[in-house]
């Protein structure tokens, strides 16, 4: 999706935080959040669409057009500019505390003038929320806690964002006469979870043309410090970004250095040393004569040491070096293996795009399957009836034939799924006859997020005992930086998914990455299969698909333990459950 798209989409969120905040209607607030949506989510960049074509947008009237062609030409919103004049920044900034929202928000500055984290944070330890309506002692500590996780995932970056703007990063360097080879490392290229800065590497045989770009780049904000083999920026979006020129003759043993992690290159290291051999950003070297042995690949240096060449996902020291010593690398699953997306909404929920733009970007995809799986009626907000599942389940039906009757054995073959709720009681949407009718059903938490574990754990356990439930969706439910996982007796869940052949998802949002990749191995060691799923509400959504491989890849999977990965009679065999 385009990237003006979404600073358009910031903006009419931040109006829509300081409607509520500044005590506006709240369907006014949740029309301009629900366009940020479908703006954030449109496959066209919104800043060139006329107003005409703008309005075709879901969500999308005259009045939120007009702001929106206004931010496109003006670069900002007059009437946002009003509200942001009647309220301190501070107070916008309270909002992002998780579990703090507008209402508190404002009235924690109308009654206590607090306008920052800062003030807010002076004002709980002195007891002064104790008083106030509304809030009490179990509320402080909530909103302390919330501070403390706000604070710790400020300082790094979401996966997406940090590999978006490396993306970018490489392009630019890479166009620089002389630039020889360039490409990202560090934790990106491991894809950890989030990033704390982005490691750019380059060869080339005189550094100063590259340095010099990188620092004259629209989003370099700062120059933290230049130097010959390094230089450090800023973005714009806050983000550090660490750039080394190395020749090229040592590409491959600066490649490994700065991929790192760190423990996994002091075990490395430390194999060299046994083999009297020295490895540095510069090489393999004798560490007698101090001869160079080799530089040039990846590959080289860890042959030379006797190593299988080990993928950077893995490079973690849990084991990888080990296995590589025993030549029991696994062979893990990567993007080309998926051959289809078994969880993803349409605009008939909370998605935003109609389901025949979601299918045609499932088959630009090259997926030989592809499931649709709305929100079933429990989820209140969504208005899902058993009436518009099956008015969508004839849709899909009469697309689906199409499809096959177009191109035949190489068509894509549709799925009709839903995404259920698990209920406290472990109990789901709708009555077995009903769910019958399903290809697949995914199963979600999506409240009660604080059960007690043994209660949630039963919970879980209960759901995947329902003949009928197919995947346990985004399972320990946490937002990166935002919400903690479930309280689930992780060994029973499981064993409760090996025992009834239900798969647990590797939801691929960059802010879930849920089952997470600490958990995977021991979820496969019990037997459990897992399904890489996006969990799309937009077409542009099914590309974070290399997330969840990513993250199955940390969680050291291979194909066969990935159900869409399978071709379509093994998957549907899997999807009947025994039955
Ligand atoms: P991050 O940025 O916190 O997400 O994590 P990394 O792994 O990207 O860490 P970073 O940026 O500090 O360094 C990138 C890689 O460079 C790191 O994984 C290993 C290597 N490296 C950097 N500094 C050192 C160092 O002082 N000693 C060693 N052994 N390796 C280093
Ligand atoms: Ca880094
Ligand atoms: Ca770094
Ligand atoms: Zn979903």
């Amino acid at each position: 999706m385009p990237r003006a798209n979404e600073q358009v989409a910031a903006l009419l969120q931040e109006y829509a935080d300081l409607l509520l905040i500044t005590g506006a209607d709240a369907v006014r607030a949740r029309a301009y959040e629900k366009a940020a949506r479908a703006v954030a989510g449109h496959s066209d960049d919104v800043t060139r669409m006329r107003a005409a074509e703008l309005r075709r947008i879901p969500g999308v009237g005259k009045s939120i057009a007009d702001k929106i062609s206004e931010a496109s030409t003006a670069g900002t919103i007059g009437a946002l500019a009003a509200l942001r004049a009647q309220i301190p920044p501070g107070v916008h900034e309270l909002t992002s505390i998780p579990g703090l929202g507008p209402k508190h928000a404002l009235q924690l500055y109308t009654e206590l003038q607090v306008s920052s984290v800062a003030e807010l944070t002076d004002a709980i330890k002195a007891g002064r929320l104790r008083d106030l309506k509304g809030f009490g002692p179990k509320s402080e500590d909530r909103i302390l806690h919330g501070i403390e996780v706000m604070r710790t995932a400020d300082q790094r970056v979401p996966l997406n964002i940090a590999m978006d703007t490396a993306a970018d990063l490489v392009a630019a360097i890479s166009a620089v006469p002389g630039c020889a080879r360039c490409t990202y490392a560090g934790s990106l290229r491991r894809m950890r979870e989030t990033i704390g800065d982005i490691d750019i590497l380059a060869a080339a045989t005189d550094s100063a043309p590259l340095m010099t770009a990188l620092t004259l780049l629209p989003e370099t904000a700062e120059v933290i410090a230049r130097g010959e083999a390094k230089t450090s920026i800023r973005t714009t979006r806050g983000l550090q970004v660490d750039l080394r020129v190395v020749p090229l003759d040592s590409w491959g043993a600066a490649l490994q250095y700065f991929t790192g992690s760190q423990a996994h290159n002091v075990r490395v290291r430390e194999i060299a040393v046994r083999q009297k051999l020295k490895l540095s950003e510069y090489g393999l070297f004798d560490t007698e004569t101090g001869a160079l042995i080799v530089s040039r690949t990846e590959e080289d240096v860890y042959a030379r040491l006797g190593l299988a060449w080990v993928p950077p996902t893995l490079r973690e020291d849990t084991g990888d070096v080990q296995a590589t010593l025993r030549g029991e690398l696994p062979a893990l699953v990567t993007d080309q293996d998926i051959r289809g997306d078994l969880h993803t909404h349409t605009d008939l929920t909370d998605g935003v795009a109609a389901l025949e733009q979601m299918v045609t970007a499932a088959q630009a995809r090259g997926y030989s399957y592809y499931a649709i799986t709305d929100h079933a009626p429990n989820l209140f907000m969504q208005r899902m009836t058993s009436e518009k599942m099956l008015a969508q389940r004839e849709q899909v039906r009469a697309l689906g034939a199409r499809l096959q009757a177009g191109s035949g054995d190489g068509a894509l073959t549709l799925l009709h799924g839903t995404e259920l709720n698990i209920a406290p009681d472990g109990t789901v949407d709708w009555p077995d006859e009903f769910l019958a009718g399903f290809d697949v059903c995914v199963a979600s938490v999506h409240s009660h997020f604080d059960q007690p574990g043994d209660a949630m754990t039963r919970r879980f356990v209960a759901a995947c005992e329902n003949p009928h439930v197919n995947i346990i969706g985004h399972p320990l439910t946490r937002k990166i930086g935002r919400r903690p996982p479930v309280d689930v007796d992780l060994r029973e869940l499981f064993a409760a998914c090996a025992r009834t052949g239900t798969a647990l998802e590797i939801n691929s949002h960059p802010a879930r990455l849920d089952l997470p990749s600490e958990h995977i191995r021991a979820a496969r060691d019990a037997g459990v299969r897992f399904a890489i799923n996006t969990d799309a509400h937009a077409a542009g959504h099914l590309a974070y698909l290399r997330y969840g491989v990513g993250c199955a890849q940390r969680g050291w999977l291979t194909a066969d333990d990935v159900i869409n990965t399978w071709p379509l009679p093994q998957l549907t065999e899997f999807l009947a459950k025994g039955a």
